[in-house]
């Protein structure tokens, strides 16, 4: 008999959904039962890391990651990570056991009450089918809904009686059936945008993750060449839209209001794609805009477009677009732009490295289509400027700054991008909260390096702080904190390294290897 639990796993299969990010409990026990054997399970010890492991999974694949957690509480500890997911446009297909129908009323041990509401806002729909013989067109709904633009979380609370009941007539359709958007803009729109950029005397490109995203970073740079264009990346990076050594590449916007209308001053046209307009974050009042610029803005999420302050905004698909412009557009008689100059080497300054130093190094050894997944945050700028990044999908950052992310997204993407090898870049505030992926990482031999930058303290929120005027906070060091024993734990193989040619020694060695590394590196505490 076809039952509920095989429809679902066919419409899972069918989409490529093989991958189950999950951490059970006895809900979802019945969900598990007779695992197909083309799937894998990919078991996460803390929610927080099976959902920031998905959300590694699902950007670099580009696809939906398939997630099952256990009722309330792991969906609870996986909110926090999905607040990056939520802000990285990430397809996250999660689902939830739930009790038996008959035992929510009760509120039996278990029981997901008002399931729907847990994960919200952060999911772009949530549900629990109204009946058993529903579950399987939920989740072929769930899917689609998080695979069409903006691509996002969606969430679906399932009773676990329902798995063992016969699937309903028909459903065979569901797992053969596509849904697909199209997006480019109307003739009359592209005209008007092209003549926006044709007329400009002196326009730039600011260019966010979904440019990445979408895969346009070719496109990006065809359009940057063709006009002549600066380019910046939109404030609070998560991806890497464009290669970082490109003559037109000028480095990440400043997240402030008056930050960025300082460093684009000069410009009349503003292009910002697959970006918000803006994600600020350090309140810095002032002008929104430079005096006498416009700004047009083309996204593929209607809240973005929405909720910009200040603007012209065209939603619609960003790849589609920004061929149809090109088709159009004349090169541009300007000056083609010079390289930013290369920073010089860091001295080395008393005992602990300086993560300029650690920057320099890793671009030096690091294969040139490397992966890297960043959250050590008072050092972002120092690697933004040291790091060359030249291939689409070379860099993932917490979206919404949610610390977690790191070292879990690092394990998902190395599953996603098996030929490519991936680096975390984890400050040792940063590591403890999804300190557990590096057990994922030991026992399914995934070879990510996760290079971990003691500084012994929250970095960015000592520099926070002073901005703030808190000179007194309590709470911001981290003393006392063995990562190698930490990661030994947890099965990895793990070494620290007091100086550069310890660092350069291991380095080599990890990424000659092909197993999952732990470096801890004691270094200099620096200013974001
Ligand atoms: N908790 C969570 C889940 N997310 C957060 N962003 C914070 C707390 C607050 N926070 C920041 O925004 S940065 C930071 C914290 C605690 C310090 C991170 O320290 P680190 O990196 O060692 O990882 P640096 O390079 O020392 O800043
Ligand atoms: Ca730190």
């Amino acid at each position: 008999m076809k039952t509920v639990r095989s429809a679902s796993y066919d419409i899972l299969r069918r989409h490529g959904l093989t991958t189950i990010f999950g951490n059970p409990g006895s809900n979802e026990l019945p969900f598990l039962k007779d695992f197909p054997e083309d799937f894998r399970y990919v078991l996460g010890l803390h929610e927080g890391v099976v959902v920031g492991m998905a959300d590694g999974y699902a950007l670099a694949s580009g696809k939906p990651a398939f997630v099952n957690l256990h009722a309330a509480a792991g969906t609870g500890n996986g909110m926090g990570a999905l607040t990056n997911a939520w802000y990285s446009h990430s397809p996250l297909v999660i689902s939830a056991g739930q009790q038996v129908r008959s035992m929510i009323g009760v509120e039996a041990m278990l029981a997901n009450v008002e399931a729907t509401q847990l994960p919200k806002p952060l999911v772009k729909w949530s549900a629990e089918p109204a009946c058993a013989a529903d579950v399987p067109r939920a989740l072929s709904q769930a899917i689609h809904l998080a695979s069409l633009p903006p691509k996002a979380p969606v969430y679906l609370s399932i009773p676990y009686d329902d798995w063992a009941q016969p699937a309903p007539a028909g459903s065979e359709h569901l797992a053969a059936r596509e849904v697909a958007s199209a997006g480019l803009p109307s003739p009359a729109q592209l005209a008007a945008l092209q003549q926006a950029l044709a007329q400009a005397s002196n326009p730039v490109l600011v260019l966010g993750p979904d440019v990445d995203g979408a895969g346009a970073n070719d496109l990006a740079v065809q359009l940057a060449e063709r006009l002549r264009m600066l380019v910046w990346v939109a404030p609070s990076a998560s991806r890497c839209p464009f290669p970082t050594r490109h003559p037109c590449f000028r480095g990440v916007l400043p997240a402030a209001i008056d930050g960025i209308s300082r460093v684009l001053a000069g410009h009349d046209l503003i292009l910002v794609v697959g970006a918000p307009v803006f994600r600020y974050h350090q309140f810095s009042p002032g002008a929104y805009l430079p005096e006498g610029a416009k700004l047009v803005h083309l996204t593929c999420d209607p809240s973005e477009a929405a909720r910009a302050p200040m603007g012209d905004a065209l939603v619609g698909d960003l790849s589609l677009t920004l061929q149809a412009l090109l088709e159009e557009l004349q090169p541009s008689s300007r000056c083609m732009p010079g390289a930013l100059p290369r920073p010089a080497p860091r001295q080395a300054e008393g005992e602990l490295l300086h993560p300029a130093t650690v920057f320099d190094v890793l671009d030096e050894l690091a294969p040139e289509d490397a992966i890297y997944v960043k959250e050590s945050t008072s050092t972002v700028s120092a690697f933004w400027r040291r790091v060359e990044m030249r291939h689409p999908g070379s860099y993932y950052f917490p979206a919404a700054g949610g610390l977690g992310f790191g070292l879990p997204a690092a394990v998902g993407v190395q599953l996603a991008q098996p030929q490519r090898r991936v680096i975390g870049i984890i400050g040792d505030g940063s590591a403890n909260y999804g300190i557990t992926a590096l057990w994922t990482a030991a026992q399914y031999r995934i070879p990510v390096v996760f290079l971990i930058l003691k500084n012994g303290t929250y970095g960015a929120l000592r520099w926070f702080a002073g901005v703030l005027d808190v000179p007194d906070a309590p709470g911001l060091d981290v003393p006392g904190l063995d990562f190698c024993q930490l990661g030994r734990g947890y099965g990895v193989r793990s070494v620290t390294v007091s100086d550069e040619a310890a660092l350069r020694e291991e380095l080599a060695r990890a990424l000659a290897g092909n197993e999952p590394v732990l470096i801890e590196v004691p270094t200099l505490t620096i200013e974001p």
